[in-house]
């Protein structure tokens, strides 16, 4: 790994990171990317007990650790993007601010989870959630773009979820139908958002009077989850 690589993830792991992935995005549009050919992914886990508690419904605890994560991994990916200009690269942190959270068509220009399976951090499960070997998909997840010369990893190109149908027959909403994600799979030919979204509004209200769309079920019940 070259000396740069080295210095970023660390500096990442430093800030707080569980997880840190740097892939080779040029196969996607430039457009999408900002014209940049690196994207930086990094993931910070849920505590168990967390996640564990939410079978029934979402806590207010649940919803807390979400504003938690979210508020972290802003600070996380501003650092980072900060120290690569510092030393004579461009990089966008792409901050809840920069990105939007999808809320007038559930898109936004380039989801984090397209950088995380280009960076090598976990495949796309059938719950349309991204998936990771240490944490499942109990994490919340943020990128930077940049144009270092960082060293790429091997991206996940195929689901490992196999034959498992937990999180399809689990969902409260139906918005998961089973089918299995390959690359190139768009996400409405096997998950429907509208769907999710309803039902998780109506879940925060339920659990703990928000007014966000807060649920996961589908976190909770994945047995990459469960083995944690
Ligand atoms: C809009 C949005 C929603 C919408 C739509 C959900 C969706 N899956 O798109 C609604 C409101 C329904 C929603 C619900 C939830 N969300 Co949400 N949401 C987002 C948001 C803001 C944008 C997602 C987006 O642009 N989607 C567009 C579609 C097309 O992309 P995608 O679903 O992200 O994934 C596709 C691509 O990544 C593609 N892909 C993967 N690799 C590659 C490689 C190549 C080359 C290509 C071309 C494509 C490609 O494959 C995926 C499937 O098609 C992201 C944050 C972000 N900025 O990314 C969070 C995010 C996806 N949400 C998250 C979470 C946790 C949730 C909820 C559990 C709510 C909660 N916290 O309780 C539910 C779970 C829903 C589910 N099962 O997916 C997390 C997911 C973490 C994880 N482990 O994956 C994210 C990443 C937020 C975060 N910062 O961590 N969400
Ligand atoms: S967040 Fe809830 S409603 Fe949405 S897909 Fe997951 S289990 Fe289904
Ligand atoms: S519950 Fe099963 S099918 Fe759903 S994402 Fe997890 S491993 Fe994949």
């Amino acid at each position: 790994m070259n000396e740069l690589t080295v210095l970023i993830k660390e500096e990442l792991f430093r800030q707080g990171a569980d997880l840190v992935g740097i892939g080779d995005l040029t196969e996607l549009p430039g457009e999408v990317r900002g014209n940049m050919p690196v994207g930086i992914c990094v993931a910070v886990k849920y505590p168990k007990e967390v996640i564990e508690r939410i079978s029934e419904l979402p806590t207010a605890e649940y919803n807390e650790w979400y504003n938690k994560l979210n508020k972290m991994l802003d600070k996380m990916v501003t650092y980072g993007a900060e120290r690569l200009k510092e030393k004579g690269f461009q990089a966008v942190a792409q901050t809840r601010a920069q990105v939007g959270n999808g809320e007038k068509d559930n898109n936004t220009p380039l989801p984090h989870k397209t950088v995380a399976t280009r960076a090598g951090i976990g495949w796309i499960g059938k719950s349309a959630l991204l998936v990771t070997e240490q944490y499942g998909p109990m994490i919340r997840i943020s990128s930077i773009l940049t144009d270092a010369p960082l060293e790429t990893a091997v991206p996940f190109n195929k689901s490992k979820c196999g034959a498992c149908m937990i999180c399809t027959r689990a969902c409260p909403a139906g918005a998961i139908s089973g089918k299995v994600w390959e690359v190139g799979l768009y996400r409405d030919e096997f998950f429907d958002p509208v769907k999710c979204r309803k039902t998780a509004k109506e879940r925060s209200k339920k659990g703990f009077g928000g007014e966000n769309t807060i649920c996961g079920k589908c976190i909770e019940v994945c047995p990459y989850t469960k083995r944690v």
